[in-house]
Parts: structure tokens; C-alpha cells; sequence
């Protein structure tokens, strides 16, 4: 229902994504579009670059005066670094020699864990650069411009996402300790290490700056959280209808994810089914999620079961594993003298995982907004308005303590 498609290189005129699928009527303008895209370049550990950015995107179509038309929503995010690349990203084959920016030298000593050495070969690219361009995270800009989008759809239709971290390097918060949706909201948005205990953060930002000093880099885990969502997005009925599964490509697929948990996550594997699984209990005044008179008292399926959702929060966790440019380089081998020597350094982030986090959020709030189109959708923003009001309403005449409960 709702598509999008990014393009750009991280050091080219600009990243650009359009955004396929959006109702009519929507209340939109950049402003929406800022704050996430603000908050994606903050981060304890980051490198130079988000100095000499400040990233606004250009909404170039589907939106005028102020409102979604329902077409396509294209959006621009400008590189200012570009000017210091315009002779190295010339699309020219013999770029003209009064461009600015430093003549730069092929990149050809593959970095463990980038993409360098696998893309490099799928595409026979000899110089490097053609593949660390777009395998870079700076493209993540372009998908939480997009998510921003697909935010406010869920604002309007009640539902709120957020996101904080848990753990950097060996500092993490206990795995016993729930988070809640208003803690994690509370975060500051300019906090640059995103973990709601604050003692900790200071633990996580030293483990930061520990890695720098050695040369070396760190990851983390972080989690989303989805307030306000309704039961019954996605579909047990098919393996690619499962709302679980499309959350976990979406996490899965931003740079340097290497595994994602839904609600308990990975510790289901070692706890019994009465430690796992959460209660169904009659809820007199309303319930504990969005389903009405239905109370889980604890909320370790993280909002999903057999990939539908149940009304309690969507919570889904993502492990990132460090940054593989270190600038004490591993082992690697010239891929031209085919010698070993160490692999390539290039300007990057001791740790992005606070950023990773508010790249989650955007994930999830386009799979959450496609999944809302799919159950209640419709061409504007007040017909789908419209279908949820009536939904809640069934679902209130059917579980609801009310008089009016069929
Ligand atoms: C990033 C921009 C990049 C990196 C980082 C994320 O800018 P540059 O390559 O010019 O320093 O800082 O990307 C990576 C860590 C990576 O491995 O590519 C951004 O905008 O988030």
C-alpha cells in the first residue's frame, strides 16, 4: 500500500526518496519532516561529517498548501559535503578538471564487515568507492524523511512510535527492566545516547569514547516501541502477511543490523511458556492496550501474535553490530596487488546506535502506517479515519463493558 524508493550516494548532490501511497488530506509540511531528520545526526560517538551537515528535506511533489494530494510525495536531502566531492563523484567520465574537492585515490583494501569486498565483486567495481557510496548510512536520511511521512499519518490516526537504547558496547541496561512507552517518549530529543537510565549513560558514552581511543568501534541494541497501534494489523494467514516479519526486514535492512527480537526476543528460546507468555485476563475499566475489556498484565509477545497485532504496545529490538571502518585497520588484502595490508579507513562513526534508534523508528513507522492502509484503507485521510472510528466501535460492542455490548 505504502512504497518508497531511496537513491543517492552519501557524498553526491543529494539524497532523494519518494514515497508511493500516501492518502489524500493529510496535514503536511517540512516542518514534520525536521525534527526526525534532527535527531538522526545526533549521537555520542558520531563522526566529523554531521558536523558539516545540517539535513532539511525538499518536498519536491504530493503536497500542496499544506495537505498530501495523494500522489506520489518525492523529497530532497541536499548534501552540503558535496561541494568537497563534486571531482571524485563527478558523473563525467573525465570530470572536469576545475571541480573542487580533493583528487582522491581508488579505494581497494576492503574493510571487514562493509559491504566493500561482496558488492565489489557482485558489480566488478575496482574502485571501492562505487560501492561504499550507497552502502553508507548517510542514505538512512532519506528513510526516516520518509518515516516522518508515516509518522504523521499514525499521529493523526492515534498511534505514536519511539525508540531508545539499551545497550553500547558491554554497558546495557538489565534485561529484566520493561521500559515503558512514556519513559522512552520522555527522552529528550536532543539526548545523545538515547538510554532512559541515566546512570548508564554515562557508562555507555565512556565505552564510546574507551573504542575511539583504541582506534576501534562499538555497537548496541535498541528498541522501538509503538503506542496507540489497534489489534488485528497484519495476518496470520500467510508467511509474508505477518506483521512480525515485515517489521523484522525493515530493521533488518538498515546498515549494520544484524539481528532483530520482537517483545521478549531472543530469551524465549531459554524461559518456559508460563514465563513467556502473557495472560488474558477480563479488564473492567477498558484494557491495558487498545483492545477494550481485555487486560495483559505483561507484554512479552511485544505486541504481536501469530503475526497480528493484539492491542498492547509493538515493541521490536534491533542488534547493530559496530562500524567497520576501525582506524586501526584490520587484516585485509589489495584486491589490485592481491598482497595483504590493512583495510581501508575512511572518515565514519565510533558508534551510531543512537542514531540507529531513530532510523528504527522511521522503519517501523512505515511498515505500521502501510499496515493501517492495508486494514483501513481508503484514498483520504477521512475515510480512513473514518474505518478505524468504525472498527473501534465493533470492537467496543463486542468486548466492552457497555450497554450497548451486543
Ligand atoms: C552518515 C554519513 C557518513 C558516515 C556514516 C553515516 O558520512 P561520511 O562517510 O562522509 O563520514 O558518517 O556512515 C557510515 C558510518 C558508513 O559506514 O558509511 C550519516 O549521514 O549518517
Amino acid at each position: 500500500m505504502l512504497r518508497f524508493l531511496t537513491a543517492g550516494e552519501s557524498h553526491g548532490p543529494a539524497l532523494v526518496v519518494i514515497v508511493d501511497g500516501v492518502p489524500a488530506g493529510l496535514v503536511l509540511g517540512t516542518g514534520d519532516l525536521t525534527p526526525d531528520l534532527a535527531r538522526r545526526q545526533l549521537g555520542y560517538g558520531r563522526g566529523r561529517r554531521m558536523a558539516i551537515e545540517t539535513d532539511r528535506a525538499e518536498i519536491l511533489s504530493g503536497v500542496r498548501r499544506g495537505e498530501t494530494l495523494g500522489s506520489p510525495i518525492a523529497l530532497q536531502i541536499k548534501n552540503k559535503d558535496w561541494t568537497n566531492w563534486q571531482h571524485t563523484m563527478s558523473v563525467e567520465a573525465s570530470p572536469d578538471d576545475a571541480l573542487p574537492g580533493a583528487r582522491r585515490a581508488a579505494v581497494t583494501r576492503p574493510r571487514p564487515g562493509h559491504a566493500d569486498l561482496s558488492a565489489g565483486l557482485k558489480y566488478d567495481r575496482t574502485d571501492l568507492r562505487d560501492i561504499l557510496e550507497r552502502a553508507s548510512a548517510r542514505e538512512t536520511a532519506a528513510r526516516v524523511a520518509a518515516g516522518a511521512v508515516a509518522r504523521a499519518l499514525l499521529r493523526q490516526l492515534g498511534i505514536e512510535v519511539t525508540s531508545h537504547v539499551t545497550s553500547i558496547g558491554p554497558v546495557s541496561i538489565p534485561s529484566s527492566r520493561v521500559v515503558t512507552f512514556a519513559e522512552a517518549a520522555a527522552l529528550a530529543p536532543d539526548d545523545d545516547i538515547r538510554c532512559v537510565e541515566g546512570s548508564l549513560a554515562a557508562a555507555m558514552r565512556a565505552a564510546i569514547e574507551d573504542a575511539k581511543v583504541k582506534g576501534d568501534t562499538v555497537g548496541g541494541r535498541f528498541e522501538v516501541i509503538a503506542h496507540g497501534v489497534p489489534p488485528g494489523l497484519g495476518s496470520h494467514t500467510q508467511w509474508d502477511r505477518k506483521l512480525d516479519g515485515r517489521l523484522a526486514q525493515a530493521l533488518m535492512s538498515i546498515q549494520a543490523i544484524k539481528a532483530v527480537g520482537v517483545g521478549l526476543g531472543p530469551d524465549v528460546g531459554h524461559l518456559p511458556g508460563s514465563a513467556v507468555h502473557d495472560e488474558i485476563l477480563p479488564g473492567p475499566e477498558g484494557g491495558s492496550g487498545t483492545t477494550p475489556g481485555i487486560v495483559r498484565p505483561t507484554n512479552n509477545a511485544g505486541g504481536l501474535e501469530g503475526g497480528v497485532t493484539n492491542g498492547e504496545d509493538v515493541r521490536v529490538s534491533a542488534w547493530m553490530k559496530p562500524i567497520s571502518t576501525l582506524m586501526k585497520p584490520l587484516r585485509s588484502v589489495d584486491l589490485i596487488t592481491l598482497e595483504d595490508s590493512p583495510a581501508a579507513i575512511e572518515r565514519s562513526d565510533t558508534c551510531a546506535v543512537p542514531a540507529a534508534s531513530v532510523v528504527g523508528e522511521a522503519m517501523v513507522c512505515l511498515v505500521l502506517a502501510d499496515a493501517m492502509l492495508e486494514k483501513f484503507g481508503a484514498d483520504t485521510m477521512a475515510g480512513i479515519d473514518a474505518a478505524c472510528r468504525q472498527y473501534a466501535a465493533t470492537l467496543q460492542r463486542r468486548l466492552g463493558r457497555t450497554p450497548d455490548r451486543a
